[in-house]
């Protein structure tokens, strides 16, 4: 039987994409799983899917991750029976724009920072104690290869996942002392609903990202998620680096 099987498994941005896919990787494990997003018809719809699959538990949550008191008292408040975290997968993202440092928009910019970064660490900070207390658990951020290589125009992007990758390490350095692993998984170019998101519904632009190349998709990343949330307790898969075959680094692509 799987090591994950009839866990707690919260995931956030469950409503799209990696996050979703992970849900539906995590109920194929027998995990019991918490669904967070804000849009909460599309992790009622994906519920039903699931449910219909297997019987899973699953228990959804509106959620805007950057909103500090509603993320406090969502975890706060979730029924006794769910309280019980074993994996966090803090996969809520997003980027906005492509564009030149001097020309980039402010608001884009608090958008990502506030949500790749401030967001996950409340999350974070709400989860965690649980965790420490229980003495189990396992936190998995969802990084990028833009957190390990800057790319033009990245930015601000950029920026917000390099600060994932230091916050990732910091986590792993103070709870060094207790059974709590800490993971990044750290995809290259995945099609989801990403680059949509970044060029805000321009999906003739997005489509262009991923033309001519074999991307990743949700479900690869998923796999990864989940085999890193699986492996015996003494083993903390500290991170993985995801690319497609046709991926060296942000910007060098084989495209035909
Ligand atoms: P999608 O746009 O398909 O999914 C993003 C998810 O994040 C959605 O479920 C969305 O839900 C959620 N989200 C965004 N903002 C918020 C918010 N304020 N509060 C709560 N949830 C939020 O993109 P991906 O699946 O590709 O992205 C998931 C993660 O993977 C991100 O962290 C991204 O940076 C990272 N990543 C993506 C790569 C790619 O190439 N696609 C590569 C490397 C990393 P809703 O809108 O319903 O709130
Ligand atoms: C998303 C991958 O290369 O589009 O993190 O920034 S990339």
């Amino acid at each position: 039987m799987s090591r994950i099987n009839n866990t707690i498994v919260l995931i956030t941005g469950a409503s799209s994409g990696i996050g979703r896919a992970c849900a539906r990787k995590f109920a194929e494990e027998g995990a019991r799983l918490i669904l967070t997003a804000r849009r909460k018809g599309r992790l009622d719809e994906l519920t039903d899917k699931i449910r219909n699959e297997r019987n899973t538990d699953v228990y959804t949550v509106k959620l805007d991750v950057r909103d500090r008191k509603g993320v406090e008292s969502a975890i706060a408040s979730l029924p006794e029976n769910w309280r019980d975290i074993d994996v966090l997968v803090n996969n809520a993202g997003l980027s906005r724009g492509l564009d030149k440092i001097h020309e980039g928009k402010l608001q884009d910019w608090e958008e990502m920072i506030d949500t790749n970064v401030k967001g996950l660490l409340y999350v974070s900070r709400a989860v965690i104690p649980g965790m420490v207390k229980r003495g189990r658990g396992t936190v998995i951020n969802i990084g990028s290869i833009a957190g390990r290589e800057v790319y033009q125009k990245g930015n601000v992007y950029c920026a917000t996942k390099f600060a994932v990758d230091a916050l990732t390490k910091g986590m792993r350095l103070d709870l060094v002392d207790t059974p709590i692993r800490v993971c990044t998984v750290d995809p290259g170019l995945v099609e989801t609903e990403f680059s949509e998101v970044r060029f805000r519904g321009d999906t003739e632009r997005a489509k262009n990202v991923y033309s001519g190349l074999v991307p990743l998709t949700g479900e690869d990343v998923a796999d990864a998620v989940v085999f890193a949330a699986s492996r015996p307790q003494h083993i903390q898969c500290a991170e993985i680096l995801l690319l497609p075959t046709d991926q060296a680094s942000p910007t060098v692509v084989n495209r035909v």
